[in-house]
């Protein structure tokens, strides 16, 4: 897999405005797009500037701030919606439309060879009126859209010789990532143009399938900050930072500022009125707290024993939590060693087994565990009562 050869294309603007809590502000979108800039995102992709007046406007103000990262904008495959994209002075378009038999039924109601003609037609226009716009054409609902049919619209589409890429999309997040590593590498085969990959995770494997993608040769990956979208989401930045670090930890640390995620999470989850989970990839509260003894002890002596990101290329720091009934003498000895305490290790074993009994019977917290190791430091008498 060309893991230098991987773009992410940004789009907490776009499906994650179709997030259910999501009604942005435009001093609002414009601190986003800015925050993402800041991170390194290479696309940032926009709602449609037909979906209200708002939408129009703002896209133009995001396309003049004049970012690094380039501006797109998602519309349906229509000439008229191609127009006013165009017009808001975006770097690019993203086209796109469903191909599955529930979306020509029930959405826009065309056949194959109706698709097929419209997006000849459309995007052959698109690239008249924009020599140098960045174009983009995807099938919606691709997981779901007999293979014949969808391989015909984009050999057809990528004869054309007028599109950047062509995009996949799992839209209802039930692609597995064998499936998406398929399509995309027999896509990869047939076609010249890059290849974009956009995945729901109503059933968990957003990340995994954006992965399979890359491994079948997709270029491009959509995702949103924390993975908001329609329903549950799309694929989430942090996670695929997660994904892609544990592959290249240097490229990945060479292409984005991996210190401003939390940042750019705390500011969109404000936004939308949502916490950042618990479990959340890299940012989550326990993402890198450990807890059983055995585990302590190792992180103490290296933290990679348990460790396949490192905090500290987050901007973030780990935690060893030791109040506990599973927790272990080197990581109390540690926690003496901070508090400047002189205790010897048969001290801290007997004080260790003191912490386990009393943990058995209730709930610690670390103030408890410093009690009794401050007075154990002045005390060689019987363990006194925590809490
Ligand atoms: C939508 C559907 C979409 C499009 C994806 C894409 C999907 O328009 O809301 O254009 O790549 O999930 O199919 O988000
Ligand atoms: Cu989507």
């Amino acid at each position: 897999m060309p893991l230098d050869r991987w773009n992410i294309i940004e789009s907490t603007l776009r499906e994650g405005e179709q997030f259910v809590g999501a009604n942005f502000t435009t001093e609002q979108k414009l601190r986003i797009a800015e925050a993402l800039d800041e991170f390194g995102v290479e696309y940032i992709e926009l709602t449609s500037p037909l979906a209200s007046p708002m939408s129009e406007t703002d896209a133009r103000a995001i396309a003049r701030l004049g970012l690094k990262t380039r501006i797109l904008t998602h519309i349906r495959c229509h000439k008229e919606d191609a127009l006013r994209a165009l017009d808001t002075g975006v770097d690019g378009i993203d086209t796109v439309i469903g191909t599955s038999s529930y979306l020509r039924q029930f959405s826009h109601g065309k056949s194959i060879d109706q698709i097929v003609d419209l997006a000849a037609e459309v995007l052959a226009f698109i690239r008249e009126q924009a020599p140098n716009v960045e174009l983009r054409f995807s099938t919606e609902d691709s997981f779901r859209s007999d293979e014949s049919d969808l391989f015909r619209v984009y050999l057809a589409v990528d004869r054309l010789g007028v599109v950047d890429r062509l995009g996949i999309a799992d839209t209802v997040g039930v692609a597995t990532p064998t499936q998406v590593y398929r399509l995309v590498s027999t896509l990869r085969r047939l076609v010249a143009s890059d290849i974009e990959f956009h995945g729901h995770n109503d059933s968990g494997c957003a990340i995994a399938n954006s992965y399979a993608a890359l491994e079948g040769g997709a270029t491009h990956i959509d995702t949103s900050v924390l993975g908001i979208g329609e329903r549950n989401g799309i694929t989430p930045l942090g996670g695929l930072v997660a994904r892609m670090y544990t592959l290249d930890r240097e490229a990945v640390k060479a292409k984005y500022r991996l210190d401003k995620l939390r940042e750019v999470e705390e500011l969109v989850a404000d936004m939308v009125g949502i916490g950042v989970p618990f479990n959340n990839y890299i940012t989550g509260i326990t993402a890198f707290t450990h807890k059983a003894g055995i585990h302590a002890k190792a992180i103490l002596n290296n933290p990679e024993t348990y460790e396949a990101l490192n905090p500290t290329d987050f901007g973030l720091t780990r935690y060893i939590s030791i109040a506990h009934r599973l927790t272990g003498w080197n990581a109390i000895k540690d926690r003496a060693d901070q508090l400047g305490l002189d205790l010897s290790d048969e001290q801290i074993k007997r004080v260790t087994a003191h912490i386990k009994a009393v943990a058995d019977e209730k709930t610690l917290e670390l103030n408890d565990v410093d009690d009794v190791l401050r007075r154990w430091a002045v005390s060689t008498a019987e363990p006194v009562q925590v809490g």
